[in-house]
């Protein structure tokens, strides 16, 4: 079973990660890991942080000679901004932030919560997402993401684009766009939320192709690919909304429009011509690409004061303001498909799961085999 912990504060010394689970027999990069993480540090609206840090893990335990061992993955993260012991208390916590609730629960300052709260341990969930993508790389699995929406700019739907011609697409877009018109527009929002002293959300598409039929399953809730799917994007900071293949669109179609009709072709074996269903039907994938659309809110901490109230003296008051970004949608894309590369590599371990990765293709072979005799 594959299984990840992250630790760390966001200005605490270190952020650690260990993933355990993952084969034998894989070869690790570093190299790709830091391309990885860099990915996640860019992006146009991000704040000051980004330039602090330059994010670079050391590798702990479970890889000799650059390949896996099958015993538990270890990284290791140096926070640069390490300053958490020196940071002031807040006291009026932000509206949209973890800072009230978390404070409350827990029952300790606002501090606290919010260095545990920060999206900054994300930068774990990508290293363990570059892990996934690396074994997913080996079954010819590849993952995408690409920003469709920042405030109201929206691009025209791609629905028809494959991971590789979005990949060259989104080449070097400094929002993670496949549109160079849309891209421009997007920046001019974020620039514009600057000036207001505001921030901005969006939405974010995830593609993954060459992922086979009959991952994850419609038997036991816990097994059904898209609820494991939308659990795990959503469990990213700012994300309010995630939807598969169609998603809300589906509400006002009549059911001729909305399902994918099914073919046979002695090459293709089955496969469907549309893919409203993102990929999944019953919970299972069924061959064609899988698409999660994933809304983020603005960010909670705003320059600008929204209503608030002291803590100390539960007097009205305005929002606390720390450093932030004023858009995240663009790196949040790049941890979308870190966390959909663990979500697919899990349940591919569990439907051809071994020891060694020797073992793991054995087992995927016979399963294909299978396939093209049903
Ligand atoms: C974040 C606040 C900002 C962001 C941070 C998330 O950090 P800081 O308070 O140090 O300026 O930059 O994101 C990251 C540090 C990161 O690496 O993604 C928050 O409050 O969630």
């Amino acid at each position: 079973m594959l299984k990840y912990i992250t630790t760390g504060e966001s200005h605490g010394k270190y952020l650690a990660v260990i993933l355990e689970g993952m084969p034998s027999g894989l070869k690790i990069d570093l190299d790709d890991i830091h391309l990885e993480l860099k990915r996640r540090q860019q992006g146009y609206g991000r704040g000051g942080r980004q330039k602090i840090e330059e994010d670079r893990v050391e590798i702990l335990g479970g890889v000799l000679r650059g390949v896996t061992t099958g015993a538990p993955l270890g990284f290791l993260l140096a926070n640069k901004d390490f300053k958490i012991h020196d940071l002031p208390e807040l006291t009026c916590p932000r509206p949209g932030h973890a800072d009230l609730a978390g404070s409350l629960k827990y029952s300790q300052g606002i501090r606290a919560v919010l260095e545990r709260a920060s999206a900054r341990e994300t930068s774990m969930r990508v290293v363990v997402g570059s892990v996934c993508k690396r074994f997913l790389e080996e079954f010819s699995i590849e993952i995408v993401s690409h920003v469709v929406q920042i405030g109201k700019i929206r691009i025209e739907e791609a629905e028809d684009l494959s991971v590789a011609e979005i990949k060259k697409r989104v080449k070097d877009s400094p929002v993670n766009c496949i549109s160079r018109k849309a891209e421009k527009q997007m920046m001019a929002v974020i620039d514009a939320a600057n000036q207001k002293k505001d921030s901005v959300g969006g939405q974010y598409e995830v593609r993954v192709t060459g992922a086979p039929i009959g991952l994850g399953s419609y038997v036991h809730y816990e097994r059904k690919l898209d609820a494991r799917l939308a659990a795990i994007l959503m469990s990213k900071q700012s994300v309010k909304a995630v939807e598969l293949g169609y998603g809300t669109r589906l509400a006002e179609l009549f059911g001729s429009e909305a399902h994918d009709e099914i073919f046979y072709d002695t090459k293709r074996g089955y496969y469907h011509k549309t893919n409203r269903a993102g990929g999944i039907e019953g919970g299972m994938t069924n061959g064609a690409d899988i698409v999660a659309r994933v809304t983020m809110k603005p960010i909670a901490t705003l320059r600008q004061s929204l209503a608030s109230v002291d803590m100390r003296t539960r007097k009205p008051s305005v929002a606390d303001y720390e450093r932030a970004d004023i858009c995240a949608v663009p790196a949040g894309s790049v941890i979308g498909e870190s966390l959909v590369a663990y979500v697919i590599a899990e349940a591919f371990l569990e439907k051809f799961g071994g020891d060694s990765m020797k073992e793991i293709k054995r087992h995927y072979d016979g399963y294909l085999k299978q396939l093209r005799e049903s």
